[in-house]
């Protein structure tokens, strides 16, 4: 069929604890907002799959790893990110430890990434929790870290978006690793799925097979 998914993005979504990664992702996936619940810290990892369109009217699924910001499972973050095609990277911009840890998040993301191709994944840094008030981390102190960086960045409030907001992020991490090609020059964040059986949209899910 001409929707089913022809590669796998392997996506991943980090930051420190309490930045609110796991309420981004819900969000995007359940159109969830845990206002209303008391959401606790990951244990470890989580992941979701989802099917994305993308421009050139193809289609994508996607893998998207949520990983606990916690010092303790580091070591899992460090794993993961060894095959990742692209990055969420998330701050709270009312807690500059939070911002203070960006470089170090991106660090690790340039360490432990095993793929040898020249593009670079794309990372998206999101400020996060914005509310009409001072924030604590800077503009000015921003911009030289994305410039830096060659980051891409929102800043956004999880609580008060919508649902398509988040959405367009993801639309658009995913075409940006379309557009750099970095399928064809074989990045490990990318496979070639062989046989999708049983892949539905928007569910949890792990059949899929890759080459
Ligand atoms: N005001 C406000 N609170 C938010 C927002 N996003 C998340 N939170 C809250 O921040 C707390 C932490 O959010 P999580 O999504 O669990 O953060 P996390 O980054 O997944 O944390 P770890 O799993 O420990 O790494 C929760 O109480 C959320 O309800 C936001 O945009 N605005
Ligand atoms: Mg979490």
């Amino acid at each position: 069929m001409d929707n089913e998914p022809l590669y796998l993005y392997k996506l991943i979504i980090i930051g420190d604890s309490g930045v609110g990664k796991t309420t981004f992702l819900y969000k995007h996936n359940m159109n969830i907002t845990l206002v209303d619940f008391h959401i606790t810290p990951t244990v470890g990892i989580d992941y979701y799959s989802k099917k994305i369109k993308l421009k050139d009217k193809s289609y994508i699924k996607t893998n998207i790893w949520d990983i606990s910001g916690k010092q303790e499972f580091r070591i899992i973050v460090n794993f993961y990110i060894k095959e990742i095609s692209a990055a969420f990277l998330l701050f709270n911009l009312h807690d500059i430890n939070t911002f203070n840890s960006i470089k170090s998040w991106i660090n690790n993301l340039l360490l432990n990434n095993s793929c040898d191709h020249y593009f670079q994944h794309p990372i998206i840094l999101i400020g996060n929790k914005f509310i009409n008030k001072t924030c604590m981390v800077t503009k000015k102190d921003i911009d030289i870290l994305v410039e830096e960086y060659n980051l891409i960045y929102y800043e956004i409030d999880i609580f008060n978006v919508n649902h398509e907001m988040i959405q367009d992020l993801f639309d658009k991490i995913c075409n940006l690793i379309n557009e750099k090609n970095i399928k064809t020059n074989t990045c490990k964040g990318i496979k070639k799925i062989t046989n999708n059986l049983n892949f539905s949209n928007n569910k949890k899910e792990n059949c899929c097979i890759i080459s």
